[in-house]
């Protein structure tokens, strides 16, 4: 039998990370969690590059272009979505998901979808270095584990 299962590595990896400003006090939380992931599994600050862009809905022309250039073994997108008065929530959460979804179809590219989305400002926290750990730490843990994979087929 063949087994194929991806190492925790990040070692010669090239990793792009599109992070959104809107709600920054949280995104902030998320990018120091994946980039202090990737140096504890062994990458160097010159395979990391990140992009800043407005809001969880620029997340994904980015990130379809860093995906698309040849030059990333993965991109992790990372954002927080917490939803408000109205259905703005809603439609920025399917465009997000929707989109992230595709670029990993079109491209091949490990594209990993480390947006929050929350009911309260509590949840979110709580998922950016507290209770619930850090999602941009697992974020940067499933894009290494699935360059490894990728590798391997
Ligand atoms: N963007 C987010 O990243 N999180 C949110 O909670 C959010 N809400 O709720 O409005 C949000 N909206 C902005 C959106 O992503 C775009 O930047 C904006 O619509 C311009 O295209």
């Amino acid at each position: 039998m063949k087994e194929i299962k991806g190492q925790l590595s990040a070692a010669g990896g090239r990793f792009a990370i599109v992070v959104s400003r809107f709600n920054e006090f949280i995104t902030g939380r998320l990018l120091g969690g994946a980039v202090d992931c990737l140096e504890r599994h062994g990458a160097k600050g010159e395979q990391i590059t990140v992009a800043w862009v407005p809001g969880s809905i620029e997340i994904v022309p980015v990130a379809k272009k860093l995906a698309s250039g040849g030059q990333y073994d993965a991109v992790i997108c990372l954002g927080a979505v917490i939803r408000g008065q109205t259905g703005h929530y809603d439609y920025v959460c399917q465009q997000v998901s929707r989109g992230i979804g595709q670029i990993n179809y079109e491209t091949g590219v490990p594209t990993i979808f480390g947006v929050l989305t929350c009911e309260t400002i509590e949840q979110a926290v709580e998922r950016a270095g507290s209770k619930q750990g850090n999602a941009g730490a697992n974020a940067a843990l499933s894009a290494m584990e699935m360059v490894d994979v990728m590798r391997q087929i």
